[in-house]
């Protein structure tokens, strides 16, 4: 058959011959399968991966690039799941000088520290004996739902939610249920790590298994709780790992969708046991973007957390697929999932600084909370009432 004009176009474009038929299947909004995803990663040609990453990046969200205002905190780092990867976690028995489990006055206090205007509050920590119960959280919750009722709570992961079912000794939509009764708006992406059994096995045997993590966030969606996820990358996973990675989320979007964002985690080595894989490398970083855009066609948004791979790379992977840069971190925030492995990042980035670097990137930079409602920059909250709670 000749080829159509449109094909002889393309055909002039993409310098890799093997990325001229994968072009075409995302063109044609034709899912990409585990071949198609390993000619991606294997590409030399990473102009034409950028090129058609950023083609579908302009499909699903044009040109804005979004943000939001935020408070982060690390609510505690008691834990004991033991996962390879991690130099966050600590055994309060034995590091008892690097110990940080907050009372739930200091969680509230620490977030509104700096003020009421940010959209959302982002929480995570560990299997923490002590903190990870219903007891510490429901009240927490509903004082967040009273005191600032604009702010979404982006809270637990996965992994977080599995322990906390197996401690109540309740089922997950039962969990869900009553997690969601006092604001749960969001469930982070962690936990996901790599989801292929054996490389899993490996890193993270006592954590959430691959099954019970997807249908965690699956009976989120079916109850209206919106939730992003994440990948693990750039440790002893092979190549075909990530691809299947990919395509198990975007299977799990399929059954039952609400996953907003996918955030691709660029392994830090620091102080773990898996340190001699050392840091991925810029063009990693870049390609993970580009090939996670064109393998999630069901995903919204592919998220580019500053914190994790630098700005400077960030605003390089909205050329590459991306369009979320996540968002601002209180000035007193301190995350150590990052910072206790190596992360070079700051603690603080404000938001002019994200406007400037989304529009010297020639995007629109919009303002977004954790389910993309969308604001005006320089919105700020209607002052809080009670009456207005419990209207
Ligand atoms: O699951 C731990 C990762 C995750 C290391 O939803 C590490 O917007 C790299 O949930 N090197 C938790 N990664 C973080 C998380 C998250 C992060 C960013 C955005 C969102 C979101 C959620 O942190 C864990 C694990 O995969 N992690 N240690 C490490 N050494």
């Amino acid at each position: 058959m000749l080829p159509t004009p449109k094909h002889r176009l393309m055909a002039a474009h993409v310098t890799d011959p093997a990325l001229q038929p994968i072009e075409r299947k995302v063109e044609e909004g034709i899912p990409l399968s585990l071949e198609d995803g390993l000619t991606l990663f294997e590409t030399r040609d990473l102009h034409s991966l950028g090129r058609m990453a950023r083609a579908q990046k302009e499909r699903k969200s044009g040109k804005n690039v979004y943000y939001i205002l935020n408070r982060y905190v690390n609510s505690t780092n008691v834990c004991y799941a033991g996962c390879k990867f991690c130099s966050f976690a600590v055994d309060e028995f034995k590091e008892t000088d690097r110990v940080v489990r907050m009372a739930a006055d200091q969680v509230m206090s620490k977030a509104l520290e700096t003020g009421t205007n940010f959209n959302q509050i982002h929480i995570v920590g560990g299997h923490d004996p002590r903190q990870l119960s219903l007891d510490y959280w429901l009240p927490l919750m509903r004082r967040f739902k009273e005191q600032v009722p604009h702010v979404q709570l982006s809270l637990f992961t996965a992994a977080e939610l599995d322990y906390m079912a197996k401690r109540h000794r309740m089922k997950y939509p039962e969990l869900i249920a009553t997690l969601k009764s006092a604001g749960l708006d969001n469930v982070n992406g962690g936990g996901a790590e790599i989801f292929a059994p054996k490389t899993r096995a490996k890193i993270c045997p006592n954590k959430v298994g691959t099954a019970n993590w997807l249908e965690i966030h699956e009976e989120l969606h079916r109850q209206g709780v919106a939730s992003n996820a994440t990948m693990l990358y750039g440790h002893i996973e092979s190549l075909e790992d990530r691809v299947d990675h990919l395509i198990r989320l975007r299977e799990s979007q399929r059954r039952s969708p609400g996953y907003n964002a996918f955030i691709p985690l660029a392994f830090h080595p620091d102080g773990n046991e898996l340190n001699d894989c050392g840091w991925t490398t810029g063009l990693d970083d870049l390609r993970i973007f580009a090939v996670s855009r064109l393998m999630l066609d069901n995903f919204d948004h592919i998220k580019a957390y500053w914190m994790i791979q630098g700005l400077k790379i960030c605003q390089v992977a909205l050329h590459f697929g991306a369009d979320d840069m996540d968002g601002t971190h209180g000035s007193t925030d301190e995350e150590m999932i990052y910072h206790s492995a190596g992360t070079q990042s700051g603690q603080y980035v404000d938001d002019r600084e994200f406007r400037r670097l989304i529009e010297e990137a020639g995007y629109v930079p919009v303002r977004r909370n954790s389910t993309y409602d969308e604001f005006p920059h320089d919105w700020t909250p209607p002052p809080a009432t009670r009456e207005e709670v419990y209207a």
